[in-house]
């Protein structure tokens, strides 16, 4: 049985996850708005990854015999002025994430939970790999600028991810 204090925590995680889907599934709306279909469905898949990495955290913690509670989710920002401020800001959204996962390990540590400790590692790949893709992304918009054609490949080939569990 997992203790009450690391259940609270990951029932907060659930919400933070939660949140950074409907934030990316927000930026989906705005690209789309902005007839940048490329640019929405990479949001698009990044929204499914998070109600993934939330129905992951949701099942983990019904399967220690948890108690999952479904938290009030914020109401994301719904205009931004260019995809390079969308995306800086998906890439602080993100550093926000590591430091909560860093803390919920540390927690586990602390609560000497070491089922919640592994299944947590799962995360801190991810959230490797979630920074470099925003990291590579920011990197070729900086290189952009106001180029519409530039705007336009990049465009095509956002449109390619595809969502992968
Ligand atoms: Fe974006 O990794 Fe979950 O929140």
């Amino acid at each position: 049985m997992i203790s009450a204090v690391m259940e609270d925590a990951l029932n907060k995680q659930i919400n933070e996850e939660l949140f950074s889907a409907y934030l990316y599934l927000s930026m989906s709306a705005y690209f789309e708005r902005k007839g940048l279909k490329g640019f929405a469905n990479w949001m698009n898949v990044q929204y499914q990854e998070e109600t993934f990495h939330a129905m992951k955290m949701y099942n983990y913690l019904l399967g220690r015999g948890g108690k999952v509670k479904l938290l009030a989710i914020k109401e994301p920002k719904n205009e931004w002025n260019s995809p390079l401020e969308v995306f800086k800001e998906t890439l602080e959204h993100e550093k926000h994430i590591t430091k909560c996962i860093n803390d919920l390990v540390d927690l586990a540590e602390k609560e000497h939970d070491r089922a919640t400790f592994n299944f947590l590692q799962w995360y801190i790949d991810e959230q490797v790999e979630e920074e470099a893709n925003d990291e590579e992304i920011i990197a070729k918009l900086e290189l952009i600028k106001d180029n519409p054609n530039a705007l336009f490949m990049l465009d095509r080939e956002l449109a390619a991810r595809t969502f992968q569990p």
